[in-house]
């Protein structure tokens, strides 16, 4: 059984997954209304992915004996100056993330709740994995620069990393 302060920080946790979904997905409606395909399809891949983190907490959550509480989702930006801008926030804001399962891991092991520990393992992984990505977007962009051809074959990079990830 977890403690209720841990269960209601996992529960903001479980509505930050649902926001980065969220943010994701309306970042692939821009993506797509300035005809970057590529990256409508990645970022709309990744909106998934988010989800698949949502749901591993809620299920965490709900099998030791806590009740999951889905609050309100604060809406998230829809307008975005440039296609590095929009991947400039997603990197600032997976280190938000970092930070946000930083802080729950240092809860649960202060509390000695191991077992919230012990899952938390693999967030702990996967935002070094989310970070990386993301700047690696950012770099590529910045490399290559923001001209018309350049955006292109970003876009097209874009869509096959879509279909790996
Ligand atoms: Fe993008 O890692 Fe979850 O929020």
């Amino acid at each position: 059984m977890l403690a209720q302060k841990m269960i209601d920080q996992l529960n903001d946790q479980i509505n930050m997954e649902f926001f980065s979904s969220n943010l994701y997905l309306q970042m692939s409606a821009w993506c797509e209304d300035k005809g970057f395909e590529g990256a409508a399809k990645f970022m709309r891949a990744h909106a998934d992915e988010e989800m698949g983190h949502m749901q591993r907490l809620f299920t965490y959550v709900s099998e030791t004996g806590g009740m999951p509480l889905l609050g309100t989702i604060e809406a998230p930006q829809a307008e975005f100056a440039s296609l590095l801008a929009l991947f400039e926030y997603t990197y600032e804001h997976e280190q938000l993330i970092t930070k946000k399962i930083n802080e729950l891991a240092h809860a649960a092991f202060t509390n000695q709740d191991y077992s919230t520990f012990n899952f938390l393992q693999w967030y702990v992984s996967e935002q070094h994995e989310e970070e990386k990505l993301f700047k690696s977007i950012v770099d590529k962009i910045r490399l290559v620069g923001e001209d018309g051809k350049a955006l292109f074959f970003v876009d097209k990079d874009l869509a096959q990393m879509a279909v790996e990830e």
